[in-house]
């Protein structure tokens, strides 16, 4: 009998993109919290085996399988087997993104398109697979990863900053149509957090680096491990009545306009 608001044991939880940053650091804090942990990826076998073992070695009961977001047919394929071969998806945590940092004007379509099907369709596809059983049990948990781009635009991500925003919007739709069933669909919105997705425009030296520093009330980058407590508490008992929501994990960039470089 689980005594804690927070307490996940009993709970299988599939987190796409999560052999690395923040899907991994997600994952792990879901599974310190007691679930089981499916860990998805696209990259490569090795890479979610690694991620697989780390958990295992760190007393987290952790499964991995490999499959493309975006491919319909292969997301239901795999759904059925993590189904049938671990257990009933009670918490699915869409984390798995990409992103193209080129101004709208030098972007290609396709380009483009690609950052659309795996940022917002592809949350779409996965949550289509998994709501079933949810609904069947009368229960369930979608965190969907959003961004500062679900608020916010900036030069060269406006492919990104359209599928995050659209992100944001469809968490909400997802709410409205699927909280009757007991089923609560939020999203979690990270600031600028220490990852290898960040890493390029995070070198020191970097002119990004300094103004992120600077934007950011709390006056540094995050640290993945700083969005585990949120992804717990919106896989748990203690978020039954929260729907609808972005929470954004930001150091406070969304509570503020900026301030001069010189200001304190
Ligand atoms: C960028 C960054 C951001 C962050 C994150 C912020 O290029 O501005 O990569 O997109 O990764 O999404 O919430």
């Amino acid at each position: 009998m689980s005594t804690s608001l927070f307490d996940l044991t009993g709970k299988i939880a599939l987190v796409t993109g999560a052999t690395h940053g923040l899907g991994m650091a997600m994952a792990r804090g879901i599974g310190r919290a007691g679930a089981k942990v499916i860990i998805n990826g696209n990259s490569s076998q090795q890479k979610i085996d690694n991620a697989v073992s780390e958990f295992i070695q760190e007393g987290i009961d952790a499964y991995g399988y490999r499959f493309d977001v975006t491919d319909e047919k292969s997301v239901m394929d795999s759904v059925g087997k993590i189904e049938s071969e671990v257990g009933p998806i009670d918490i699915l945590v869409n984390n798995a993104g990409i992103i193209k940092r080129t101004p709208l004007t030098e972007m290609e379509v396709e380009d483009f398109e690609q950052v659309i099907n795996v940022d917002l369709i592809s949350p779409f596809i996965v949550s289509k697979s998994v709501i079933k059983g949810m609904i069947a049990r009368k229960s369930g948990k979608i965190i969907n990863i959003c961004s500062m781009m679900s608020e916010l635009g900036r030069n060269t991500v406006g492919a990104y900053a359209a599928a995050k925003g659209g992100l944001k919007m469809l968490t909400k739709n997802m709410c409205v149509e699927w909280a009757r069933h007991n089923i609560q669909v939020n999203g979690i919105g990270p600031g600028y957090f220490a990852t290898e997705q960040t890493k390029p425009i995070r070198v020191d030296g970097n002119p990004f680096n300094e103004f992120i520093v600077n934007r950011t009330p709390a006056g540094v980058w995050g640290e993945p491990d700083e969005l585990q407590g949120t992804a717990i508490f919106l896989s748990s008992k203690a978020s039954d009545f929260v729907n609808g929501q972005i929470l954004y994990v930001d150091g406070g960039i969304l509570a503020t306009i900026g301030k001069p470089n010189n200001e304190v």
